[in-house]
């Protein structure tokens, strides 16, 4: 017999502008919407997250104040006491931790000290924490560790399960679930009627035949921002274009820089972080994400929901989300000329950009709809519990 009773799950991750705690925050709210009783355990309140919500509980993770720990941090065993705490409190069935490491670290080491009051652990991993921090020579260890201490693995993309057995040195036999992201098309879709009014209030002299590029990420090194700037430069030496620029990161002042050398900043909007950007989308011609890795893209996959066609590297996991030539253009990390071409292309043609947002629509309606992740993420959560 299926068990279907309502589960209590606890939920970690990074609360900040970033993949990996958006996907979080979307699964325990769309878990609390199908009934289960949902404990989001972290720094702050995570972005998205709406803790009025039935069925949804937020607990702040407080390091202590003790002099002597101050000039270090005491994170991932302040985040291991609050999970001790909430889950003999709430008896939590299951901890649901995104990102490895300090996530699934601090989660072992609270399941260490509940012994038989343990609850069960499913370990979400994103990206860098395989492809960056967990392949640094001295945190390989404990990510890899902490891995295997999971009761499950998931991953977002076919591409990050394979890293993660190549780099983390795993046998194939380590069972890793694909559950790639997903989007709420209810919020994210196509504006009924293209509204450039917004466009208007932030470029004064903006022309019903600028083309408009967007890019979204955390402005980190991994985004490759100068790549960003390099295509939208080579773009606007053939048409007039307009770039917006959605969030906020350590690159940005070097964004601002280039674009100001290039004399095209006026052409530019920093936009910050935005935590819903549909509109912006609705508004856009082509989304850039010219990353150097990306286990999956959560961005781009956004922007297809809107109907907008992406153009990024061909690296990561991006393959398994913008089909080349159907839904955007994927090129070699850093061939600017290939990207700003394959975005003039798409400029000039109408019926080319028409077909690839009406194809985008369509994979995102076929493979990444937010029910078909969740039936997967609760499959994973019943099997766990069914386990010793
Ligand atoms: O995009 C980032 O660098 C943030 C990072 C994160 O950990 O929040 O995103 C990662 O997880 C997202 C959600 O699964 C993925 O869509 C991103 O591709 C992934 N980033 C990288 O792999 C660089």
């Amino acid at each position: 017999m299926t068990d279907v009773r309502p589960l209590k799950i606890g939920i970690t991750c990074f609360a900040t502008f970033g993949g990996s705690g958006i996907v979080a925050t979307e699964v325990g709210l769309a878990m609390a919407a199908r009934g289960h009783e949902v404990h989001f355990i972290a720094r702050t309140l995570p972005i998205r997250l709406d803790p009025a919500m039935p069925g949804v509980f937020f607990h702040e993770v407080v390091e202590p104040d003790h002099d002597v720990l101050q000039p270090d941090g005491a994170y991932p065993i302040a985040l291991a006491s609050k999970i001790i705490e909430v889950t003999r409190r709430f008896h939590l069935d299951l901890l649901h931790v995104h990102y490895a490491v300090p996530h699934a670290t601090a989660a072992w080491l609270a399941r260490a000290v509940l012994g038989a009051e343990a609850p069960k652990l499913v370990t979400t991993l994103h990206g860098t924490d395989i492809t960056l921090v967990g392949t640094d020579a001295s945190y390989l260890p404990i990510t890899r560790f902490s891995v295997l201490q999971s009761d499950a693995i998931t991953t977002p993309s076919v591409f990050l399960r394979e890293a993660t057995w190549t780099r983390l040195d795993l046998p194939r036999s380590l069972a890793i679930t694909v559950v790639p992201n997903f989007v709420d098309t209810a919020t994210w879709h196509p504006p009924a009627k293209r509204n450039r009014r917004p466009l208007q209030e932030r470029f004064a002299d903006l022309r019903d035949t600028d083309a408009v590029l967007v890019h979204v990420s955390n402005f980190r090194p991994v985004k490759r921002i100068a790549d960003v700037v390099a295509i939208f430069q080579a773009v606007h030496a053939q048409r007039p274009a307009r770039l917006l620029l959605i969030g906020d990161g350590p690159d940005c002042a070097h964004a601002e820089q280039l674009l100001a050398a290039a004399h095209l900043q006026d052409r530019v909007a920093f936009l910050g972080r935005q935590e819903h950007f549909a509109d912006w989308l609705g508004a856009a011609d082509v989304f850039l994400l010219p990353s150097e890795s990306e286990s999956f893209g959560l961005a781009a996959l956004e922007a297809m929901a809107c109907g907008v066609p992406v153009v990024a590297s061909d690296v990561g996991g991006l393959p398994e989300v913008v089909a080349h030539g159907m839904t955007g253009f994927l090129a070699p990390v850093g061939d600017v000329a290939a990207m700003a071409q394959h975005v003039l292309a798409l400029l000039a043609d109408r019926g080319l950009w028409q077909q690839m947002s009406w194809a985008a629509l369509d994979r995102v309606a076929r493979f990444f709809q937010a029910d078909a992740a969740m039936d997967a993420y609760e499959a994973v959560y019943r099997d766990v519990l069914k386990g010793p």
